[in-house]
């Protein structure tokens, strides 16, 4: 199924942290336009690939986009209008090639993901299929993934003093999409209301978590096993488990891990992980040390590995040779995947091979930068990897990715909701 451009769009928009972003879009000769929204990141690992922002300080504090608009609209478009392409990895090389940079630092990587991002929904209105349906390599099967919602956040999302930057619920016992986002906007609620009830604050985070003024992570994990059994659901694998993401490189300075007050080496936090996954039922780590720590992920995954997924973020970056070499390392055992990490689809498609090649567990993922567009979850739901975070099942920014979930799970009954277990094996 080939497309032919007839042109490319961009305009600045606001993501949902007040910042600006992109919203691109790709108009076919036939006349059809799709469009894509550009997610961005906070805790951002230093492999990204780069985006363009104009650094006049006059505007939005030197992150507006118009340069990166007009990437799209000048030497983006100049290359793309009025070609025909046959598939998206030949569109995505031709973007790659035309920026030359090996992290996107020239185009921008916020510029050519958009391009990419909306090139691949007109790719599946050629073929007449869901995105999702598109996304699905030959051989794989899809899924609907497991949501992990983020409910309580701290870190550079939150003003609070909580150093891990997120906690999240995983209705890994649901029956079904709809019973395990239930479960999860169910145990938010109460979660809120016993949070209120003790006099801590409810205010939201950036991935509409709350962010409550708690310092140990012991105190809000106490309070979502709490709030998961008055909820009515059972703590653990056959319920509702628990997701950290510390975001570690965050709270790495001085070569210490500096956490609730205590300034830890690599090992000791090791492990303090180890202590809480025997007293929370906890089924997955990311980035529990800083992306620079290699020897501590060796020790981290040799120590926790066989127990619950250990989940490269900031340390993999979403790129398939970085992946690949942690592997080859026995480095974690599952990738965090966030398509402007890398920049385009086809890379972004190519990591989650990797995955599968390795033996690799794979989670899709927001940025704390949202729009409305529900990219992720059709991406989460073709790829087959059976898990998706996208914040809190709250703030339509987060809400919108869990309710195009739904939608599939309507449309497509006959897809299984995914089956992972507590621990990665
Ligand atoms: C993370 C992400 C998304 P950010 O660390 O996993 O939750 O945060 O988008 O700020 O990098
Ligand atoms: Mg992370």
């Amino acid at each position: 199924m080939t497309i032919q451009i007839r042109t490319t769009n961009a305009l600045e928009i606001l993501d949902s942290r007040g910042r600006p972003t992109l919203s691109v879009s790709l108009t076919l000769t036939d006349g059809l336009t799709c469009t894509a929204g550009v997610p961005a990141g906070a805790s951002t690992g230093s492999g990204e690939a780069v985006e363009v922002r104009d650094g006049d300080l006059r505007r939005y504090g030197g992150r507006g986009v118009r340069s990166a608009v007009a990437n799209v609209t000048g030497p983006i478009r100049a290359a793309l209008a009025g070609r025909t392409f046959g598939d998206l990895a030949e569109l995505d090389e031709t973007l790659r090639s035309l920026d030359g940079t090996p992290d996107k630092a020239r185009l921008g990587a916020n510029a050519i993901v958009g391009v990419s991002m909306a090139a691949a929904r007109a790719f599946a209105a050629a073929a007449d299929q869901p995105l999702w349906r598109y996304l699905t390599p030959p051989g794989v099967a899809p899924a609907l993934p497991v949501p992990h919602f983020n409910v309580v956040n701290g870190g550079v999302h939150a003003p609070n003093p909580l150093d891990f930057q997120e906690f999240m619920l995983a209705p890994v016992g649901a029956p079904d999409m709809a019973e395990a986002v239930r479960a999860g906007a169910e145990v938010y609620a109460v979660l809120r209301a016993r949070l209120a009830a003790a006099g801590h604050a409810t205010g939201l985070g950036d991935e509409g978590g709350f962010a409550p003024d708690l310092t140990r992570p012991e105190e809000v994990l106490d309070a979502l096993v709490d709030a998961i059994v008055a909820a009515g659901y059972q703590p653990g694998p056959e319920g509702v488990a628990i997701a950290l993401d510390p975001a570690a490189s965050q709270f790495h300075r001085d070569g210490a891990y500096h956490v609730a007050g205590r300034a830890m080496s690599s090992a000791e936090l090791v492990d303090h992980y180890a202590e809480l996954i025997d007293r929370y039922p906890i089924r997955s780590l990311e980035d529990g040390l800083a992306e620079d720590d290699w020897d501590g992920w060796d020790r981290l995954t040799e120590r926790l590995g066989d127990r619950v997924q250990i989940v490269g973020d900031d340390i993999f970056v979403t790129d398939p040779e970085i992946i690949a070499d942690a592997a080859r390392r026995g480095v974690g055992n599952a990738a965090l995947v966030k398509v402007n990490q890398i920049g385009t689809v086809t890379e972004t498609l190519e990591a989650f091979r990797v995955c599968r090649e390795t033996g690799y567990a794979a989670m899709v993922s927001h940025r704390s930068g949202e729009t409305l567009d529900t990219f992720i979850a059709d991406l989460a739901v073709g790829s087959g990897c059976g898990q998706l975070k996208s914040g809190a099942p709250a703030r339509g920014e987060r809400v919108a990715k869990y309710n195009r979930l739904l939608e599939i799970a309507e449309q497509a009954p006959d897809l299984p909701y995914a089956r992972i277990s507590r621990s990665r094996t």
